[in-house]
């Protein structure tokens, strides 16, 4: 799977770079490619922002700049285009399955107060929010997208970190204890240290339960 993300500040995504993404990209599963939009522009000043028509505060991206990117990127539009922003649809676990079944995403990141709605209109496929919540900018919602997705990519967790969570499907996560079986006078569940698979099946599934009524109940 290709990632290619689309930005006016390239170097916030150094933490791509690092953890388990980076040692993924390393090794050849996943390719994200950070791409820096004002390498794009026309205007001999490398401008990628203007004034507002119909006035108001702050600086719109330009669509040619984007538009251009876009095309450079994406030149046969085989990829889905994506424009993370809090107008878009919610971003689910869902869409994570959706968007690994793509060859090549392409994730553009807004900044200031968002990006001419004619490049949006031309060239973008979808529109994603991260949350109700507004951002600076569309980088640290990219980071999340493409984070979700490489962590299904082939080969980047192991299988059994991911047989789990299926497992558990529409339920929060049990809660997990490592060494020592005692933290300031707090000790692990008994029923862990049994070795008894069926108890502590039953035990983690109860835990489930109780953490997803009293902080999700609409999951249930
Ligand atoms: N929430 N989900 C989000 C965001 C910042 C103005 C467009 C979000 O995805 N993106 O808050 N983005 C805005 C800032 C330009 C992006």
């Amino acid at each position: 799977m290709k990632i290619t993300i689309l930005t006016l500040f390239p170097e916030m995504f150094a933490p791509l770079t690092s953890s388990i993404i980076g040692r993924a990209c390393k090794e050849g599963k996943l390719e994200i490619k950070i791409v820096d939009i004002r390498d794009y522009t026309e205007d001999k000043h490398k401008k990628c922002d203007d004034y507002p028509f119909g006035g108001g505060a702050g600086m719109v991206m330009m669509a040619q700049p984007v538009g251009s990117a876009i095309e450079a990127v994406d030149p046969d539009h085989t990829a889905r285009r994506i424009y993370l922003s809090p107008k878009g649809q919610t971003f689910k676990q869902e869409k994570v399955y959706e968007l690994v079944s793509y060859d090549h995403i392409v994730l553009l990141c807004g900044h200031y107060e968002g990006i001419d709605q004619r490049a949006i209109d031309l060239f973008v496929d979808e529109e994603l929010s991260i949350g109700d919540y507004v951002l600076t900018g569309g980088e640290l919602a990219a980071m999340v997208v493409a984070d979700a997705a490489a962590r299904y990519v082939d080969g980047v967790l192991s299988p059994e970190s991911l047989v789990q969570e299926s497992f558990s499907e529409n339920l929060l996560e049990y809660p997990h204890y490592t060494r020592p079986v005692e933290y300031r006078g707090l000790r692990v569940p008994e029923v862990l240290r049994s070795g008894n698979h069926a108890e502590i099946d039953k035990w983690r599934r109860e835990q489930s339960l109780a953490v997803t009524k009293k902080n999700r109940p609409d999951l249930l």
